[in-house]
């Protein structure tokens, strides 16, 4: 039988959870784990694969013979600006577990902002003992932009808290009970939308795409006083200095954002303590590092095997 090409790993994950993960991973096959001191210099030409997370900036040099790169994540764009990117397949990160911590952060802040968290944390400091009006979250329309995996995941499960689900993607998508628009019908959508949901990866079309003039389109006179935004795709896709002036100037009613322009978030960025915003430390959807490893296995034992790779980034349109 021919022997199994190793498989390289560059992820700047937590290490224990790389470690408890590698018991049981990848039998058969040698792991070189490039966190590790003896791997550190090891020759690394004629490996076929490589599982990565923020890789050195070094590793496609080093790693001249690539056939295909694994994100350790469900995003690209770690990888897919790196000098040296080999003309080969990048596969996404795809999984259940992934798909399923997105939609639980995306509805939970959905929800915080529904029902007013931040406006009866301000009372409970004073000791205020006061009930606000209670919208429906059926009044409520939560637009996605972003309808990929993980923003019809996330729509779908808003559907069965109540809300009105709208959604916005490159291509129309047809989803059952929800109302989708492609970017011609990003007027449209907008104004239709009180809670804005950003799913988007991060390209040169995103970048910077939820700014001031786009804030200013969004629904004025919906049941939350005032559109909300809620960002989980990537930090650039955001300009942080709009989304404060917009919060402080009542064009944006509140905030949840998980991603940043910078991350870690700079200490002394206002968005830490701003009464607005619920800030999360780019932990909404963890990628699972066991389940990673087994979408690994999986897609290498399809290459072995002579079928197709699924999750294939286009490498034209970035994601
Ligand atoms: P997908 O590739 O499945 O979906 C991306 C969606 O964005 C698609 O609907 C796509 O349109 C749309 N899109 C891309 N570019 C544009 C554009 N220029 N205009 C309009 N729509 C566009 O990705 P996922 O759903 O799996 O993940 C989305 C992003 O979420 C990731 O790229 C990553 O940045 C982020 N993420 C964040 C995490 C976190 O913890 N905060 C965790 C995991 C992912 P179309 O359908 O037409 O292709
Ligand atoms: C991802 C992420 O892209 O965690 O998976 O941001």
């Amino acid at each position: 039988m021919q022997k199994k090409s190793p498989v390289i790993l560059d992820l700047k994950f937590d290490r224990e959870q790389v470690s408890a993960a590698l018991k049981g991973a990848f039998a058969g096959r040698e792991v070189i784990d490039l966190a590790l001191p003896a791997h550190r210099s090891r020759d690394l030409s004629g490996i076929d694969y490589a599982v990565v997370w923020r890789p050195s900036a070094d590793l496609f040099t080093r790693a001249s013979n690539l056939k295909v790169v694994f994100s350790g994540g469900a995003g690209v764009d770690h990888v897919m600006t790196l000098p040296g990117l080999p003309d080969v397949p990048v596969v996404r990160f795809v999984d259940p577990t992934l798909t399923n911590r997105m939609s639980e952060w995306i509805v939970m802040q959905c929800l915080l902002h529904l029902r007013q968290f931040k406006a009866y944390e301000a009372q409970n400091r004073k000791r205020f003992w006061h009930e606000l009006a209670q919208p429906e979250a059926a009044e409520v329309t939560v637009g996605i932009m972003g309808m990929g995996v993980l923003g019809q995941d996330a729509a779908r499960k808003l559907k069965i808290m109540g809300f009105d689900v709208i959604g916005w993607s490159r291509r129309k998508k047809e989803i059952e009970g929800i109302e989708t628009f492609d970017t011609a019908g990003l007027d449209a959508f907008l104004a239709r939308t009180d809670i804005l949901v950003g799913l988007l990866p991060l390209t040169a079309e995103t970048r910077g795409l939820f700014n001031a003039a786009l804030f200013a389109r969004l629904r004025r006179r919906g049941a939350l006083g005032g559109p909300v935004f809620v960002n989980a795709g990537r930090g650039g896709s955001q300009v942080e200095a709009d989304v404060l002036a917009a919060l402080d100037r009542g064009v944006l009613a509140g905030a949840s954002l998980d991603v940043f322009e910078t991350e870690p978030l700079p200490l002394q960025s206002p968005l830490w303590t701003h009464e607005k915003i619920f800030v999360t430390p780019h932990a909404a959807a963890a990628s699972d590092v066991g389940a990673l490893f087994a979408h690994v296995e999986r897609q290498m034992a399809r290459v072995e095997a002579g079928q197709p790779l699924e999750h294939v980034v286009d490498r034209a349109a970035g994601y």
